[in-house]
């Protein structure tokens, strides 16, 4: 039925139509403008003639530029850094704050150990990198002969890196480190020692099959980001005829000019197997070693081992030193968050305890009092946030009319939490009282902690937030952990008194 669909062409067209003529009436406007000004230009004195000539070549153009600035297409986020540049001072710094803490250092003390310990070999180290059955193993193979790394066509054969040491063609030496492949389900432990090891290599070699996954664009282009010399090598070449072999190293080029120093084709062989009938009609299995073709990868290599380990030395402990600041980062927020849950408990006992022991507990009292003011200054210690006296009364105080309006609800849910321990109601009323404080500071001290870490700051709304959000809806572990809190020190100060 073509009928309905007639009107909306219709409509289009006149709109198209509509459209047309405007732009036309415009664009007429325009002229007739302009040549006015051009005739009323020429009757005026050259003195005044100039001037304007300038400041309209003026306008012009600054106009042009703020649209250029605003139109322009976004600039690749090519080759930067992954993360701010780190110095060894600064590394070595945040170690010692580690160690000063109790935190095992040894595997970061290790790495710049290795790192060291490289640079003063001299050596060139180079390490393939890439999805798994990618062909690392028999690359490795190809270019050191000595070298026996396993190969399989089942992915996932390396599980470990190797280091093996391979000569290019004018006799010069390199270490070439192979690694696990990427990419494997479950992964996760083998796809990190390849990383580590990727970014402690002076030049990187991606290895592919085909065209880029989605995944392999992001870890080629994570890769690239640490300015390392990065070499693309489209492997298993040989399964590719030439048309198709060109059509693809052109997309690749295209996609990866500005991460991949040389991007090129080869054929690290690798091995096959293969069943062949004798003569006497008996089937045997034989496995051949395929051709390898490496000249592009070699000549990329040699290039790169020209310019001397000294040239390349900056950006691979760049490389290095940025993941050891961001593992020692990462250790230290694990050390807070734990240090904090340490003195969260220890508060929350304390104001249970107290709360136990008052003859007529106000909530104002503890909150206010000396217990909240201790708890977070410690908590700002352990996270290394500055505090002034002030910031510390107001949240107090602010927490304090939250915790006023939410009274009847933490009773509630105290009440609720004497009924899961029968034990406790038998302790009598104050311990209803005591587990409402212990909840209030479970809270405060969890909102607290969290902020801080979060923001780096004793931000006073987000702190409220957070403890309204806590008190609101106490997960059923922490209502657990404070009850019993309360039931261990009602038990103590009973065996006490
Ligand atoms: N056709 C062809 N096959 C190759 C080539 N290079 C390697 N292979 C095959 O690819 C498969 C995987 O090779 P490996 O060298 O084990 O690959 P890998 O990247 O080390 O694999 P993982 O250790 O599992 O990550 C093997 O069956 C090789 O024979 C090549 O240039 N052409
Ligand atoms: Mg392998």
């Amino acid at each position: 039925m073509p009928r309905p669909r007639l009107p909306l062409r219709f409509v289009l067209f006149a709109a198209l139509a509509i459209g047309a003529a405007l732009l036309l009436g415009l664009v007429v406007m325009t002229l007739n403008g302009l040549l006015e000004f051009y005739q009323r230009l020429v009757e005026l004195p050259l003195w005044l003639r100039v001037p304007l000539l300038v400041a309209t070549a003026a306008f012009a153009g600054g106009l042009g530029w703020l649209l250029w600035r605003l139109a322009r297409p976004a600039r690749h986020p090519a080759a930067a850094p992954v993360a701010p540049p780190v110095s060894r001072a600064d590394v070595d710094t945040r170690i010692d704050h580690l160690r000063q803490r109790a935190v095992e250092t040894a595997a970061l003390e290790a790495e710049l150990a290795e790192l060291d310990r490289r640079r003063a070999s001299g050596e060139l180290y180079v390490a393939l990198f890439g999805e798994i059955s990618t062909g690392k193993s028999s690359l490795i193979r190809a270019l050191a002969p000595e070298a026996a790394p396993e190969i399989d066509v089942r992915g996932g054969t390396t599980r470990q890196v190797g280091h093996h040491r391979g000569r290019l063609s004018d006799g010069r030496e390199l270490i070439l480190a192979d690694v696990p492949g990427t990419g494997e389900v479950d992964g996760v432990v083998h796809e990190q020692l390849a990383r580590d090891e990727a970014l402690r290599a002076h030049a990187v070699v991606y290895l592919a099959a085909s065209d880029l996954t989605r995944a392999q664009d992001a870890e080629l282009r994570w890769l690239a980001g640490f300015g390392k010399p990065l070499l693309l090598a489209l492997n298993k070449a040989d399964l590719y005829d030439d048309a198709q072999r060109g059509a693809l190293l052109d997309r690749l080029r295209q996609r990866y000019l500005a991460q991949a120093r040389a991007i090129v084709a080869i054929s690290a062989g690798g091995s096959e197997r293969y069943e062949r009938t004798l003569a006497d009609g008996r089937r045997e299995k034989v496995e051949r070693d395929r051709a390898a073709e490496l000249a592009p990868l070699l000549d990329a290599l040699g290039a790169l081992a020209a310019r001397g380990t000294d040239a390349l030395e900056p950006a691979r402990e760049a490389a290095v030193l940025a993941e050891v600041g961001r593992r020692g980062d990462e250790l230290a927020r694990a050390t807070a968050r734990r240090e904090a849950e340490l003195a969260v408990t220890k508060y929350t006992r304390r104001a249970v305890v107290g709360a136990l022991a008052a003859v007529a507990p106000g909530s104002d009292l503890l909150i206010q009092g000396a217990l909240g003011t201790a708890l977070v200054r410690e908590l700002a210690r352990i996270h290394g946030v500055a505090v002034r006296e002030l910031d510390v009364e107001a949240l107090l105080a602010r927490v304090g009319l939250t915790v006023r309006n939410t009274t009847a609800l933490v009773l509630a849910i105290a009440g609720n939490a004497m009924k899961a321990f029968p034990g406790l109601g038998t302790l009598g009323g104050g311990v209803l009282h005591a587990i409402a404080y212990g909840l209030v500071f479970d809270s405060l001290g969890h909102a607290i902690a969290d902020t801080l870490a979060d923001r780096a700051s004793l931000d006073v709304a987000d702190v409220e937030t957070r403890v309204r959000a806590l008190l609101a809806e106490p997960a059923r572990e922490r209502l657990e952990r404070v009850a019993r809190l309360a039931l261990d020190a009602a038990r103590e100060s009973k065996s006490d008194g």
